[in-house]
């Protein structure tokens, strides 16, 4: 993956649990790149320890942190100088999840080793969205999870999500039904 993400990977590391917490994680995942770069192409293998080493030092699940770092990607890539780019894609939750194709093949003119994930959404009645989600990369579901509800925040608008479909031997595909809990009382949230 493009060393954006694993720039991301090492923001989010440092920005809550200090530089020396990154240092050990790094070294845990026997990863020896001194700095990464952003445009640079890197094996998906590095990524996946840092998520593992992350999990072991820091006591997380590895869901937990793939879940708090697609939150964070939202955030990093708006303030890293990709807002544009987000903008372009759409001013709402559901528009802006109906582009991501078009967004990572955007991307991928520039940025020819991209390995994009594509996504689809539908909507089934007024306020459900069924996201599904292919990707060449394994167990990366609940990084979508934390994706949206970074886009959520983004757009103020609150949502529940649930995993409805796994990958695996019957299907090629994750899928999640999200909830627009937005003009809804409380006791119909879910
Ligand atoms: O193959 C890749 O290197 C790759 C990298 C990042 C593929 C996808 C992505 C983005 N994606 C990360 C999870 C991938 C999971 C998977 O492969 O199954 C997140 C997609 C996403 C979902 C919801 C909302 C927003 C999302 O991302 C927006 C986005 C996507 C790509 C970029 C930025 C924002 C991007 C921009 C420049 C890149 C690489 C990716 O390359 C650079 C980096 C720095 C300087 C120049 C080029």
């Amino acid at each position: 993956m493009y060393g954006l993400v694993n720039q991301a990977i090492e923001d989010l590391v440092r920005h809550e649990f200090g530089a020396e917490t990154w240092k050990r994680i790094k070294a845990k995942a026997g990863v020896e790149v001194e700095v990464f770069i952003g445009m640079e192409a890197y094996p998906d293998e590095i990524t996946y320890d840092l998520v593992r080493a992350a999990s072991e030092v820091l006591g997380l699940s590895a869901a937990e942190i793939l879940e708090a770092f697609g939150t964070y990607w939202v955030r990093y890539t708006a303030r890293e100088g990709y807002g544009e780019l987000f903008q372009r894609a759409g001013n709402d939750l559901r528009t802006f999840l109906g582009n991501l194709d078009n967004l990572h093949a955007h991307v991928g003119l520039s940025f020819p080793h991209l390995s994009p994930p594509s996504f689809h959404c539908t909507a089934a009645g007024d306020d459900t969205l069924i996201l599904t989600y292919h990707s060449k990369r394994k167990g990366l579901a609940p990084m979508v999870v934390g994706l949206v509800k970074g886009l959520a925040e983004k757009f103020d608008t609150p949502i529940g999500i649930v995993q409805t479909k796994h990958r695996g031997d019957d299907v090629d595909h994750d899928e999640f039904r999200i909830t627009l809990l937005a003009g809804r009382s409380n006791d119909q949230q879910g």
